[in-house]
């Protein structure tokens, strides 16, 4: 690859750089207009979309509420990042960084916000003491967790900005990600190697923050890219991936603030658990042109 743009002294916001996101990407923070955000009657409101960093905390709600906490009720409204949801000054209000997912937690004297799917949660499983695998591993599960935090931007903004949004194919970018991804998928292939979840014999949320990404990438689910990366090869994370995969509280978090895909499979708000069964994108009159 040639290099085509010598930078300026100082880069200058001033024109579109193409590709899938670019009408929504500035480099500015705080809300563009005002807007409230919707509350329900849960403890839990959450403000999402079923991206794999959405998709975290609607599988931990799910199942926390599989666990019989029914104290983790939530509801849960959809963002649509593509058309700017995240920069209405109610949503930038719960998370000033603008992105999914945003968490308010209602159920303690005062009103809490929450932001970063990691910090969502740890928070849940802090207060439900669930999903932290035994004491003695807290220190390793705690190390996965954010493992997962710092490696899904080599993955989600690295690799599949270039392999499938850049609005050209790039030879170095897709090169370095591509090496950088599955040198992820190896060490977690090493991990579960050797152990039935991530960090032990628990699943945890460290499972749950990692399947999202990973699991997905795995499954065929991102990018397009199975065949490329050779997902099949990483046969531990494979079985790790399947087996979660086949969890029922997974199976109905993932369907949660989904908004392509089967329609049957889009839950766009969820607010009970019957939702699952009568208010799918399948189930719901269109709305009006
Ligand atoms: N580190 C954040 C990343 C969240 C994130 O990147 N969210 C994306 C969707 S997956 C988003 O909201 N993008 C909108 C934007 O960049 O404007 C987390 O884990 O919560």
């Amino acid at each position: 690859m040639t290099d085509t743009y010598t930078p300026p002294k100082v880069w200058t916001w001033d024109s579109e750089s193409g590709g899938k996101f670019a009408s929504i990407n500035r480099p500015i923070a705080g809300p563009t207009h005002d807007k409230e955000l919707p509350r329900g009657e849960h403890p839990f409101q959450l403000y999402s979309l079923a991206t794999p960093n959405g998709v975290k905390v609607t599988v931990m709600l799910e199942e926390l509420l599989a666990a019989g906490h029914k104290g983790a009720e939530y509801d849960a409204y959809l963002i649509n990042i593509g058309e700017g949801d995240q920069f209405g000054s109610g949503f930038v209000g719960v998370n000033p960084n603008s992105k999914i997912p945003a968490l308010m937690d209602l159920s303690g004297d005062k009103e809490v916000r929450v932001f970063e799917s990691g910090a969502i949660l740890l928070h849940l499983a802090e207060k439900f003491d669930a999903f932290l695998g035994p004491n003695e591993k807290r220190a390793e599960m705690i190390s996965w967790l954010f493992w997962q935090m710092g490696s899904a931007p080599y993955l989600g903004g690295g690799f599949g900005h270039f392999y499938a949004y850049a609005p050209e194919k790039w030879e170095y970018p897709i090169n370095r990600f591509a090496m950088e991804t599955k040198r992820q998928l190896d060490v977690l292939n090493h991990q579960l190697a050797e152990n039935k979840y991530i960090a032990g014999d628990e699943y945890t949320i460290a499972d749950i923050a990692i399947w999202s990404w990973y699991g997905a990438l795995a499954l065929g689910r991102l990018y397009e890219a199975a065949e490329f990366l050779d997902v099949e090869s990483y046969e531990h994370v494979q079985r790790w991936a399947k087996e979660i995969n086949d969890r029922p509280a997974v199976k109905r978090g993932v369907m949660v603030n989904r908004s392509w895909g089967d329609l049957d499979k889009q839950l766009h708000e969820r607010h009970a658990a019957e939702d699952f069964e009568t208010r799918t994108a399948d189930k719901l009159e269109p709305a009006a042109e």
